[in-house]
């Protein structure tokens, strides 16, 4: 048996689980956590599922106060889903505490896991089967949102500093040019040209907002479509996962991180990138959704914001997937060499299709906004 599956075994047994474990296998398509998924087996009541995470202390290197985040977060939105009358088991992730009754083990080696309830009969896609499900996201992510809206922000660690600071990251990525500590920069000159002549991505909120500085939310800053769960039966978008990161943040980052990886035409490490688009009809469907949950909480600015925030997302995540290849692929997860290029490629080539569309998303999220605040003041 491989070392990471004992490890994985050995961690389990350090949880309040109940019943025998029978199997554990990996799980998901995280690039950052070790997922796994654990069955266990408890006499007539059938099989119980559980997730279990090895976190990735490299990333996040205060793993104790990053799972007090998680633990704050969670019982706060198990409380709003309980007074709206939801789910909580099925509308928020739940912690299994380990057995000393923390929420997370620390193992000998110094690798810290964490368990979940295993959220059954609902699917994280890595492309949007249909407008509507995308639209699904796009509220479960306004929710989340509108739930922490009162949350003390001040309570939040910062889990990764300057996680959406795209200049932060541009600099970053000029260090790891000039290093060139694999020798790879020979090989990505054009991808290099590209990340430098669009650099004004970096400042595009700065610029916008001039004097005026753009609110500071609870954000989740990782919303890909596969971090929210999405009702098998039902198709509603009920739960929102992966909340290493929520952190103060701005609103359009959410929504452009949204767009980067759901209203894509191809998955995101897509080698042809012929097939790399931004859909339209996609975009809205994400559009029109966010803002029914949240167009009457968010500022003119922010708003006018969004359509822009697509193309700074997708920048930066293509920013940073060249930087770590430059850099030898140590922060996101591969599974073939050349994946973080073949990734930073995707992305540039759906930044200049963006470019392209980006008068027509403009007046796609006015035409949302529009629409959801007539919804609200009840005119017809
Ligand atoms: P990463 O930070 O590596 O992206 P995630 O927390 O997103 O890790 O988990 C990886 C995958 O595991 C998710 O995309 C989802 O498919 C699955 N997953 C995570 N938590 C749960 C849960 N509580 N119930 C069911 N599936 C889950
Ligand atoms: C990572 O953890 P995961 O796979 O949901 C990354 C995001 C990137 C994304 C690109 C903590 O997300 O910032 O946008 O990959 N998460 C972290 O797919 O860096
Ligand atoms: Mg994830």
């Amino acid at each position: 048996m491989d070392e990471r599956k004992l490890a994985a075994i050995s961690a389990a047994a350090n949880f309040d689980f109940e019943g025998t474990l029978t199997d554990i296998a990996p799980f998901g398509n995280g690039h950052i956590n070790e997922t796994w998924l654990a069955r266990f087996e408890i006499g007539l009541m059938g099989p119980l599922y559980v997730i279990m995470q090895k976190i990735n202390i490299s990333v996040f290197t205060e793993p104790e106060r990053l799972m007090e985040n998680i633990a704050g977060v969670t019982s706060w939105l198990r409380k709003k889903i309980i007074e709206e009358g939801g789910d909580p088991e099925r509308e928020t992730l739940t912690l299994i505490p380990a057995k000393d009754g923390k929420v997370f083990y620390r193992g000998e080696n110094g690798q810290y896991w964490r368990a979940y309830r295993f959220i059954t009969d609902a699917t994280c896609y890595d492309m949007a089967e249909s407008a509507e499900d995308f639209r699904q996201s796009a509220i479960a992510f306004g929710r989340f949102q509108r739930r922490l809206a009162d949350y003390p922000a001040d309570s939040l660690y910062e889990s990764i500093p300057g996680f959406h600071d795209t200049q932060m990251r541009l600099a970053t990525f000029r260090k790891a040019v000039a290093d060139d500590t694999c020798g790879r920069r020979k090989d990505v000159q054009k991808e290099i040209d590209f990340v430098l002549s669009h650099a004004d991505l970096a400042t595009c909120y700065k610029r916008a907002a001039g004097n005026t500085p753009l609110p500071l939310r609870v954000t989740h800053n990782d919303t890909k479509l596969n971090n929210v769960m999405i009702d098998d039966k039902t198709h509603k978008g009920i739960c929102v996962i992966d909340l290493d990161t929520v952190m103060p943040g701005f609103v359009m980052n959410d929504f452009g991180d949204s767009i980067r990886f759901g209203a894509s035409t191809a998955l995101e490490d897509e080698r042809d990138l012929s097939k790399v688009s931004c859909s339209l009809d996609l975009f809205s469907a994400y559009a029109e959704g966010f803002m029914q949950e949240c167009a009457s909480r968010l500022t003119e600015a922010e708003k006018s914001l969004l359509p822009d925030s697509a193309l700074v997302m997708t920048y930066e995540c293509g920013t940073r997937f060249l930087t770590d290849y430059l850099q030898g692929d140590t922060y996101f997860r591969i599974h073939r060499p050349g994946q973080n290029l073949d990734r930073a490629r995707n992305q540039f080539r759906l930044v200049e299709d963006m470019e392209s569309k980006l008068p027509r998303m403009r007046e796609i999220v006015a035409d949302a906004a529009a629409a959801a605040q007539k919804k609200e003041t009840g005119a017809v």
